[in-house]
């Protein structure tokens, strides 16, 4: 199949300009000025903007969780996605305590087979043992893994507490790999929930106010320093709050390598759901963290604003009604997890672009090229140039669409952005040169996307960690 995308505007992270593109066997073949080929099909894309695929760092696809499994499988949450402009996801690999990393990764890489679009996995360390820190060596060398997460969070199931976080992060070192961490102190968590309950309070109220920003702030701090000590770059995944901003914010002014995500919802949608007085709609908002108060999202929209977030993300983790309800005597029993794929990318561009917050190439660089560059797939992805893969997304800036559960392709019965009315909106969306997201027509296919291996990072690391650490070893001659 060959594709010609005419008279757009394409726009990458570093550019904008007038050009035509021209896709073949999967790949971007040329980008020019009035490109004369012979091609299966042409889309005008005329006042519209052709950008990179939405790559989406932050998925839980059909994830046994919480003693259910979130209800979107790989099919239906990456077509989902592609109607939602994205090309590809990063979902997490969740080994229980004491499953082997390597027998979980191919649990995971045979569920992900159904994908319609790219993807690739981060592995969750959750315990530690000889057995861990092999395969994560073989997980590198092998299997194109290079990130690992950190669950800080979710004590007495996948809470990886200090004794894991080190070494983990050690052998993060050695490989070339990135940690990456859920930042919420699970003691804390655990603690500050039956507080709630000896006071009566089993309503999904008592899910903010169990894991208050300090609960972030002091795991993002403790997970940074840890890094720090290391000398190796760290990876925040979904900051809500100004306590979890503040330890990034100040560690980069210091020189470390941290990198921030943010999540659509997060950014938009404050706390005030989880007082509603229809429970359901209370409990579909239950995800960790929480939403959070509204100055919060301020300081979010600023760090992304400034560089000091880097990237988007969803942390797509769908649970439907009758599963929320498993938490109906007990918030701390309501499955965590909203959904949010198939909204990231226009409601990033209505709240972003819309509003001069970013510029079009910085959009670019929150919703794809970032993410591609901090977990090594750049340029293949996150780019438009020869030689990348034909994952494109044509956007049209005066398209208009209202975000509901009742019209979303998300296999998921509630909306987070439920009755937002989004200006800016995939028209098309092209997975490896194939047109999945039509105007309006979603033709993804089961198992036609790939497993795209990330190599570790090349970089000198003992030159970085001799940068990092501030106390050299000082030996003393007697
Ligand atoms: N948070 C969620 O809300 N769901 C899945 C896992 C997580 O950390
Ligand atoms: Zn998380
Ligand atoms: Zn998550």
């Amino acid at each position: 199949m060959s594709l010609l995308i005419k008279n757009g505007t394409v726009v990458t992270a570093d550019q904008s300009l007038t050009a035509d593109v021209y896709c073949e066997g999967g790949v971007i073949k040329k980008v020019g000025q009035s490109l004369e080929v012979t091609t299966d099909r042409v889309i005008d894309a005329g006042g519209m903007y052709v950008m990179p695929g939405g790559i989406d760092p932050h998925t839980h696809m059909e994830l046994p969780f919480m003693g259910t499994v979130a209800s979107e499988s790989f099919f239906t949450g990456t077509a989902a996605g592609a109607a939602g402009g994205n090309t590809m996801i990063l979902d997490f690999v969740i080994p229980s305590p004491k499953e082997s990393l390597l027998d979980a990764y191919k649990k995971w890489r045979g569920w992900a087979e159904k994908a319609a679009t790219d993807y690739s996995f981060h592995v969750a360390v959750t315990w530690w043992d000889k057995s861990v820190y092999e395969d994560m060596g073989t997980l590198v060398k092998k299997y194109g893994v290079n990130s690992f997460k950190h669950f800080m969070a979710y004590k007495g199931a996948i809470m990886a507490p200090d004794e894991t976080l080190v070494p983990s992060f050690k052998r993060c070192l050695e490989l070339g790999a990135i940690p990456t961490v859920h930042a919420e102190n699970g003691e804390l968590v655990s603690f500050l929930q039956k507080e709630m309950k000896t006071q009566g309070i089993m309503g999904p109220e008592g899910h903010p106010q169990s894991r208050p920003p300090e609960v972030e702030g002091e795991a993002a701090n403790r997970a940074i320093r840890i890094a720090q000590s290391i000398g190796v770059p760290i990876y925040v995944v979904h900051v809500s709050c100004e306590e979890a901003l503040e330890p990034i914010l100040r560690a980069r002014k210091e020189g470390q390598r941290v990198y921030g995500e943010c999540l659509a919802g997060h950014l938009e949608i404050d706390d005030s759901v989880y007082y509603n007085k229809d429970w359901e709609y209370a409990a579909a908002h239950v995800m960790s963290p929480p939403f959070r108060p509204k100055k919060h999202q301020a300081s979010l929209w600023k760090a992304l604003q400034s560089g000091n977030l880097q990237t988007t993300a969803t942390d797509h983790c769908c649970f439907c009604a009758e599963q929320k309800a498993m938490g109906k005597e007990d918030f701390s029993k309501i499955p965590n997890g909203t959904a949010g794929i198939e909204d990231r990318m226009a409601v990033l561009w209505d709240s972003g672009v819309n509003t001069g917050r970013l510029t079009m190439n910085e959009f670019v660089a929150v919703t794809s090229a970032n993410a591609a560059k901090i977990f090594n797939l750049y340029p293949r992805k996150g780019s438009i140039q020869a030689g990348a893969d034909a994952d494109i997304v044509v956007w049209d800036p005066e398209g208009k669409r209202t975000i509901s559960a009742k019209t979303h392709h998300q296999n998921v019965d509630f909306n987070i952005f439920e009755g937002r009315t989004v200006k800016g909106v995939p028209k098309y969306t092209i997975s490896r040169g194939n047109v999945i997201w039509d105007d309006g027509e979603l033709k993804a296919v089961e198992g036609a996307g790939r497993y795209i291996d990330r190599p570790p990072y090349n970089r000198d690391y003992e030159a970085v960690k001799k940068a990092l650490v501030h106390n050299a070893p000082r030996a003393v001659k007697r």
